[in-house]
């Protein structure tokens, strides 16, 4: 299992040594998790496996200020039998089960992150949690009394391990991802989050799911959008936001000065992203703010189809106005494509490659190639790698091939938006686009909706040495390889950067080179022999279309057989007029469909964890 935190981790130990040096009440701040199996049942449903920390599940909250050194110490207690997809080897290796690893980095940025698992699906299992990076210097300290911390997420009832090599698999031509069983707050359905009249609240928002975007709106409440992914800005008003999987948002909610109602809060999963959308689904998930436990928890009002009118984070402007960065030095053109390989299973590709991960952690690489870790083909042909140099202007252009949303993420740095395109627009034409096309003081975030068939242009300044991927947050397309990679200023990486011996040692132990080129070659670092590959490709005339047809007609096939032999085998009608019946009344729960109420929710109540503003970490 490998973590990935929103910011640097190894890395950030060596790259923000300067930062300490202006922060002189820094302090340290020291998790012990041991990450192992438990037992939970977050949406009522049933008890299953979830992967929690010291037993507990939710897993922790990390808890510190800017500029404070983070240590946390992770024993690896998984046991897998079935292990199923490749860790992506970006920074480290992964820690084998009954081994530990110490991350140590000291926090630059403040905000609302979260820490998660990046290995085999870990995540959806339930191994993600909110990091909150408290600002005694936020320009909006003073301006509320208290905290909430809300996280809104997926929910599945089969275990990832299950339901990944399935999905990627000929079975799946189409790519069809797994849709989640249930919508959750806070990991739990049924929410009551208690809160006093007339004060004003800074609720600190994560999706931390592994697919469903999510609309939430607070009923006879307005949010005034403060942050977004660690980026303070100017307030903007909003009855409703969209938070794709791994956006977050801050904002301040003023409360009624009266007691005598509770309202509703409710998430609603964005179901253009699932292929189906099962009968027994409901893709809502409810909430409330509690004034007075004896009043009652009113229904949700249901919103549906266009109904929906989520606040446009194109509009966000940055607090501290930063404008538009200037020409770029180098621009980079994902086309994002779905599409099927030799093994007749359907991949995620940026231009014409799926990630594949290297034999080698591409760090690793990069800190052991000299003068060629400034040539991208020594991180292999299945990376998507692409240098950047210090202090370079970065443009990257992502066009959507595909029919559906994708969230970008990059590690390691905010970019500007410049550019988004509404859904169906195509490919961004750059002919004549010229500086004032794009806005002054652009919006600034780490994750962006991409929308179905549009574009979306980003800008940022590598000015943060480091082995950064940009990859689709969906979970599934992880998976699937919609990953590249950017190799950041290596030769700064190489003079600052000594790799601790516990992080040498797990790759030991996991048979890991941690040196040569990303097929393990440390003679000739251009031969990539032996490099781990995607998949060959259909062959010539096989089209995803093609495929879809053959099994369509294949399962037809045997489905007519299947029928052919049932019919045959059929009991006489008379006697089948029981089950039938009880059939018949299973249909009753179709009436849901629209609602928004959850109706499992067995774990309903759970509290809502409130910090001062003030906010003494939790962990210390
Ligand atoms: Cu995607």
């Amino acid at each position: 299992m490998a973590f990935g935190f929103r910011k640097s981790l190894l890395i950030a130990s060596a790259a923000w040594l300067s930062v300490l040096s202006t922060l002189s009440e820094a302090a340290t701040v020291t998790y012990d998790f041991d990450v192992a199996w438990v037992t939970a049942n977050p949406d009522g449903a049933f008890d299953r496996p979830i992967i929690g920390i010291n037993g507990q599940w939710p897993i922790p909250q990390i808890t510190c200020n800017i500029g404070d050194r983070v240590v946390v110490h992770v024993t690896n207690s998984l046991e897998w039998h079935h292990p199923h997809g490749r860790p992506p080897q970006v920074s480290q290796c992964d820690i084998p089960p009954g081994h530990k690893l110490t991350y140590d980095f000291t926090v630059d940025q403040p905000g609302t992150y979260w820490y998660h698992s990046h290995t085999r699906g870990q995540y959806p299992d339930g191994l993600r949690g909110p990091f909150i990076v408290h600002d005694p210097k936020s320009p909006f300290a003073g301006q509320y009394d208290e905290e909430l911390v809300l996280s809104v997420s997926d929910w599945y009832h089969e275990q990832i391990h299950n339901l990944l090599p399935a999905f990627i698999s000929k079975g799946n031509p189409t790519g069809a991802e797994p849709v989640p069983n249930n919508a959750l707050f806070n990991e739990t359905q049924n929410l009551k989050v208690p809160v006093q009249p007339g004060k004003t609240y800074l609720v600190r928002m994560v999706n931390i799911g592994a697919f469903a975007g999510q609309y939430v709106w607070f009923e006879g409440h307005n949010m005034t959008i403060v942050e977004v992914d660690g980026v303070y800005t100017q307030p903007a008003e909003a009855e409703m936001i969209y938070m794709t999987a791994a956006q977050r948002y801050s904002f301040l909610l003023t409360t009624k000065n009266e007691t005598k109602a509770n309202y509703a809060f409710s998430g609603s999963m964005d179901t253009t992203l699932f292929d189906t959308i099962p009968d027994d689904l409901n893709w809502n998930v409810t909430g409330w703010l509690v004034y007075d436990d004896s009043e009652p928890f009113p229904e949700p009002a249901v919103i549906e189809g266009d109904e929906f009118n989520a606040f446009d984070d194109m509009e966000l402007v940055p607090f501290d106005n930063q404008t538009l960065l200037g020409e770029p030095d180098q621009t980079i053109q994902f086309d994002v494509i779905m599409d099927n390989l030799g093994d007749g299973a359907n991949y995620a590709f940026f231009n014409n490659i799926t990630y594949t991960a290297p034999k080698v952690p591409t760090l690793y690489t990069a800190l052991t190639s000299g003068e060629l870790a400034n040539d991208a083909t020594v991180y292999g042909e299945f990376t998507n790698s692409h240098v950047l140099q210090k202090d370079q202007i970065i443009q990257i252009v992502v066009n959507n091939l595909d029919t559906g949303r994708h969230p970008f993420h990059l590690h390691g740095h905010q970019f500007q938006t410049i550019h988004r395109s509404a859904a169906d627009e195509g490919t961004f034409d750059d002919t004549n686009t010229t500086m004032a096309d794009f806005p002054k003081i652009p919006m600034r975030r780490d994750t962006v909706v991409l929308e179905p068939n549009g574009n979306v242009v980003l800008r940022f300044k590598a000015d943060n040495p480091g082995v950064w991927i940009f990859h689709c947050h969906l979970e599934w397309h992880v998976a699937s390889g919609l990953i590249a990679t950017f190799v950041e200023s290596p030769k700064q990486l190489q003079d600052t950067i000594k790799l601790p011996q516990d992080h040498l040692n797990i790759c030991a132990e996991g048979h890991i080179p941690i040196s040569g080129n990303a097929a393990g070659n440390t003679i000739d670092l251009l031969d990539l022999d032996g490099q781990n590959r995607a998949p060959d490709p259909l062959p010539a005339g096989f089209t995803a279309r093609g495929i879809v047809a053959l099994v369509f007609s294949c399962v037809c096939g045997i489905l007519g057989v299947v029928v052919v032999a049932w019919y045959g085998l059929a009991p006489d009608p008379g006697t089948a007029g029981p089950a039938l019946q009880s059939d018949g009344n299973s249909t009753e729960d179709d009436g849901q469909r629209g609602g928004v109420l959850g109706a499992g929710g067995k774990t309903a109540g759970a509290p809502v964890e409130t910090v001062k503003a003030s906010g003494s970490a939790a962990g210390r």
